[in-house]
């Protein structure tokens, strides 16, 4: 006998949190009838054969989570049910920020669901997202925790909806923006879940990061990590996907917040322009919109940061019309960041 019950979890990085789960005899599984039937399983460390990892071919698809009662977890690493409460909560924070912002149907648009791993390998300081689930490591316990934090868990299923809409091709500056599309609504959904341990800010993985909790990029002046890039270059397509992500982030930065310094989810964010200008926001709900019509109505998978200029244009004249203040200010912040 199959049936939604409400339970709940205590999680690593967003205190105790709800969720659904599937009833089967008298144990109760991590898998939620109401998003599509998204699951998470334990992988107990292995790690993925490398017909997995280069082919997709045997994957290893881990224990499904089962408990006795409606509770998983401890808010601990003690407790290896507590890095698959983050991982779940991730794919339904994801799976209603998608839904209730933009109408969107789960990662694929179609109402399915996918599923999680977790405790993949030993000291695995990485997460990703591979076509059809989310994989996590649980980091290596000194500089790094297990890497399911909200901002992450929405990172690499933007991922999906990335490769289901403009596929924008994971190399030169559109692996940028496909960086920086992942970057911008991992972020966006860390905002929309609102929760209390771990409020919205424009750090990228501060949860995990047990050391300086500053995690592994910020938009709001991505070159301070000493790699990333905060101003177009002719070069940019030759960095690396991680860091050439930094123009798209800081663009959209300056369009949500605007430039100059202001303190978000307790965590001092400063914003420079590179031409010197000064540029206001005008919010994280219109910028995101702008965004998501530019990567499923006029991105490609070619698009490159000119074309995204292009792309965001278009998009914010589609919905706040021709010479709207936001559209200005998508103009403003795409020539901050050395995009003319
Ligand atoms: N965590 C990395 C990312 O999502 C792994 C990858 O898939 N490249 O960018
Ligand atoms: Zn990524
Ligand atoms: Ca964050």
């Amino acid at each position: 006998q199959i049936q939604n019950v409400d339970g709940s979890g205590q999680s690593l990085y967003s205190g105790t949190v709800p969720l659904q789960l599937t009833q089967s005899g008298s144990t109760y599984q991590l898998k939620d009838p109401t998003r599509g039937n998204t699951y998470t399983t334990d992988l107990n460390n292995a790690t993925d054969s490398l017909g997995c990892q280069l082919f997709g071919f045997n994957c290893k698809t881990g224990t499904l989570f089962t408990s006795p009662d409606t509770s998983f977890g401890n808010g601990a690493t003690s407790s290896r049910e507590s890095a698959a409460v983050d991982a779940q909560y991730g794919t339904n924070v994801t799976w209603d920020y998608y839904k209730s912002t933009f109408g969107r149907n789960g990662i694929f648009g179609n109402g399915t669901g996918s599923y999680n791993r977790v405790h993949y390998g030993k000291n695995y300081v990485n997460a990703f997202w591979d076509g059809t689930k989310m994989t996590y490591g649980d980091g290596d316990g000194v500089n790094y925790g297990p890497l399911v934090s909200l901002d992450v868990a929405g990172h690499e299923m933007s991922h999906g909806v990335t490769e289901n809409t403009a596929n924008l091709t994971y190399s030169g500056e559109s692996g940028g923006l496909n960086e920086a599309t992942s970057d911008i609504f991992g972020t966006m959904v860390e905002f929309y879940a609102n929760n209390t341990n771990d409020a919205g800010d424009y750090l990228i993985g501060e949860e995990f990061d047990l050391k300086n909790h500053t995690g592994l990029r910020r938009m709001d002046n991505p070159a301070s990590d000493g790699s990333s890039l905060n101003c177009w270059t002719s070069g940019a397509g030759n960095a690396d996907v991680h860091y050439s992500s930094g123009i798209g982030n800081h663009f959209f930065y300056l369009l949500a917040e605007g430039s100059g310094a202001k303190t978000i989810g307790g965590v001092a964010h400063n914003s420079p322009t590179c031409n010197g200008s000064a540029v206001t926001g005008i919010g994280r709900t219109a910028a995101a919109a702008i965004w998501y019509r530019a990567l499923t109505v006029y991105m490609t998978s070619s698009t490159n940061y000119a074309g995204a200029r292009t792309a965001t244009l278009n998009a914010a004249r589609d919905l706040y019309g021709a010479g709207s203040a936001q559209q200005s200010t998508v103009a403003a912040a795409w020539s901050a960041v050395s995009v003319n």
